[in-house]
């Protein structure tokens, strides 16, 4: 058993580490950056307290949100881009999301072939996430190590996910800018993906312009675009046309993400992290919230609760109202001598 000096010694310990590691983070040191990573990932109190230390030490990285059906080239795409970048001195970060596996298998093993075209380069670190089951969990872990790649001093930090436009997978709202891939011969994806695109794209992608019907999709996109009404007040989203796996078009690319940085200045910059804190601002909220009901309220309670409501004898505001009312009576009576 520990006495009470010895665990002293050991949380001290602990924290000693954690500042260790949050240093090394800071210097960029690539497997501080995994570990670091990987306790975001865990959803442990170390990965919450690495990102306090960290936080004042964010928002220099360039953060580009990549998102489009699965295969469309999204992976290759961002290699090639991020070889420019790696040309032009920057250093770049980027997390792949598979939100449709809770395991990852397929993106790790991408991944694996990613590692070998940047084998030897420290200036680029891959790493994929999975949803492990929790969605909100995922949109956390992939925005928390996006800051923990700013921290550790990278220039550009690419987003990658599969789907567009559905709320739950939508991580691209921790970006400063959204990259839309699409490709021929992906059906009607065009059509499939239109709810909420037009909101989220900053820049479109037509990939695969190798194949034929690269026009048709460039011409589709440019139809949708005409068709609605203007979301940006100055900025039309450009449609650029790629082949990443020749490298066709990426300068291109890169060029329509230079345009969008200027034009965003530090105003749209602002904006967008301005709506980003509120909702992790609410989101930080309701878990400690929730937190506080776990502790004060039992789960047999809860259970009760729950079960009057399947039952249709209580209703979810009512059930609300008495929770936070309990809550609040607690802590009342926890503050009296
Ligand atoms: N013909 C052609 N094939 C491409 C092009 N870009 C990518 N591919 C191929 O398409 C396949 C999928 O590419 P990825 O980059 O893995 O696609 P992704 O969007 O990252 O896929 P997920 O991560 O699984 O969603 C690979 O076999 C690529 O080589 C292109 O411009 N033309
Ligand atoms: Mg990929």
């Amino acid at each position: 058993m520990q006495s009470p000096c010895d665990r002293v010694l050991t949380e001290s310990m602990d924290a000693e580490s954690e500042r260790a590691l949050a240093a090394r983070v800071l210097g960029g040191d690539p497997r501080a950056v995994s570990r670091a990573i990987s306790l975001i990932e865990e959803g442990v109190p170390e990965g919450a307290r690495l990102v306090s230390e960290l936080f004042s030490h964010t928002g220099r990285a360039w953060v580009v949100g990549v998102t489009g059906p699965p295969g469309v080239g999204k992976s290759t795409l961002v290699d090639r881009v991020a070889k420019v970048f790696r040309t032009g001195g920057r250093r770049v970060g980027i997390v792949a999301v598979d939100p449709t596996s809770p395991f990852s298998g397929g993106a790790v093993l991408g991944d694996r072939v990613r590692m070998q075209t940047h084998a030897g380069d420290d200036g680029v670190f891959i790493r994929s996430m999975a949803t492990r089951g929790r969605l909100g969990g995922l949109a956390q872990a992939t925005r928390e190590a996006t800051l923990i790649l700013d921290a550790a001093g990278h220039d550009v930090v690419f987003l990658e996910t599969v789907g567009v436009g559905q709320a739950e997978v939508d991580i691209t709202y921790a970006a400063d800018i959204a990259v839309v891939m699409v490709a021929p011969g992906f059906g009607d994806d065009v059509q499939a993906i239109k709810a909420g695109i037009l909101e989220i794209a900053d820049v479109f992608v037509v990939n695969k312009a190798d194949h034929s019907g690269a026009e048709g999709t460039v011409a589709q996109l440019e139809a949708m675009l005409s068709l609605d009404e203007p979301s940006h007040e100055r900025w039309r989203p450009p449609i650029v046309k790629t082949q990443a796996t020749t490298g066709d078009g990426v300068n291109d690319f890169v060029g329509a993400l230079d345009r969008f940085r200027e034009y965003a200045g530090d105003d749209l910059r602002y904006q967008r992290r301005y709506r980003l804190e509120v909702s992790e601002l609410r989101r930080l909220l309701g878990e400690a919230f929730w937190r506080h009901v776990e502790q004060l309220v039992s789960p047999s309670e809860l259970d009760k609760v729950t079960a009057q409501l399947a039952r249709r004898e209580l209703d979810p505001y009512t059930a609300v109202d008495t929770i936070m009312n309990r809550v609040l009576a607690e802590r009342d009576a926890g503050r009296k001598p």
